[in-house]
């Protein structure tokens, strides 16, 4: 996957590709990833890339020019057919990023990512650029860039051959629907505190069982609404029933 990122602040990234999973997947040729200043595609004495917003009103907006250039540039460069890239401006306003779109931009060969700033990037560049606009939750932040860091590194973990394992994605959080359950490692006695003694049976029935009944326990205690959208078999609807009695008698923990 090839993924250009569109930036005020080319710095910001320097450091994230050259670490761990990023690292990984760039020494394995899976992603490409390109940083492109977007002062660079001002053509002004000044190199302004933003200005006052029209209306009045605090903070300043990107311009709209310097961002299709540096996007007509990389579509001349790369000679790509247009629908092949998902442009993504990074916006507070955007759709909020959840597991699903990171599965769905998986599949894409083409990332570009618009990181917008101060008081956000003319609207046209979401309306007539951008095919895809994204928040990742309901806070603001004070640029793109942390956003585009998340959702490239959702993504990234996606592709195969970026993990070791593939097992380690089915548990994942949200990738069953559910919270993942408690994870422990060595030592089995650490100041006092044991871990579950089912762990350490080496059944691996019985710690499935325990395990699937943990991330349920989880997520109804710390996000019921998810628990809507998951496919449970009728013993563990029971499990549920059951929890939820528990709870309403005030014994859930
Ligand atoms: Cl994508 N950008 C900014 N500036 N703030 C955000 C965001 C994005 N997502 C949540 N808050």
């Amino acid at each position: 996957m090839r993924i250009d990122i569109l930036t005020l602040f080319p710095q910001v990234f320097e450091l994230p590709f050259k670490i761990g999973i990023f690292q990984r997947a760039i020494d394995r040729k899976l992603i490409d990833v390109n940083i492109h200043n977007i002062r660079d595609y001002t053509h002004d004495k000044h190199h302004m890339a933003d200005d006052y917003p029209y209306g009045g009103g605090a903070g300043m907006v990107l311009k709209p020019e310097p961002i299709f250039r540096a996007v007509d540039d990389l579509k001349k460069k790369m000679d790509i057919v247009e629908e092949e890239s998902t442009i993504i401006s990074l916006t507070p306003q955007g759709r909020l990023f959840c597991q699903a779109i990171a599965q769905e931009l998986s599949f894409k060969n083409h990332l570009i990512l618009i990181c917008g700033h101060y008081e956000g990037v003319d609207e046209r560049v979401n309306q007539y650029l951008a095919t895809d606009e994204i928040s990742i939750g309901d806070y603001v932040l004070s640029g793109g860039e942390p956003a585009a860091l998340v959702v490239i590194d959702a993504v990234t973990r996606l592709i195969p051959g970026v993990l070791g394992s593939s097992d380690s994605l089915e548990d994942d959080s949200y990738t069953n629907g559910l919270l993942e359950y408690p994870q422990y490692t060595r030592p089995a006695v650490f100041r006092e505190w044991q871990v579950p003694d089912i762990l350490l049976s080496g059944n691996h029935a019985h710690v499935a069982k325990w395990r699937r009944q943990q991330s349920i326990l989880r997520t109804l205690k710390r996000r019921p609404e998810l628990l809507d959208k998951v496919k449970l078999n009728s013993k563990e609807k029971q499990y549920i029933n059951r929890l939820l009695i528990d709870q309403s008698e005030e014994k859930l923990d």
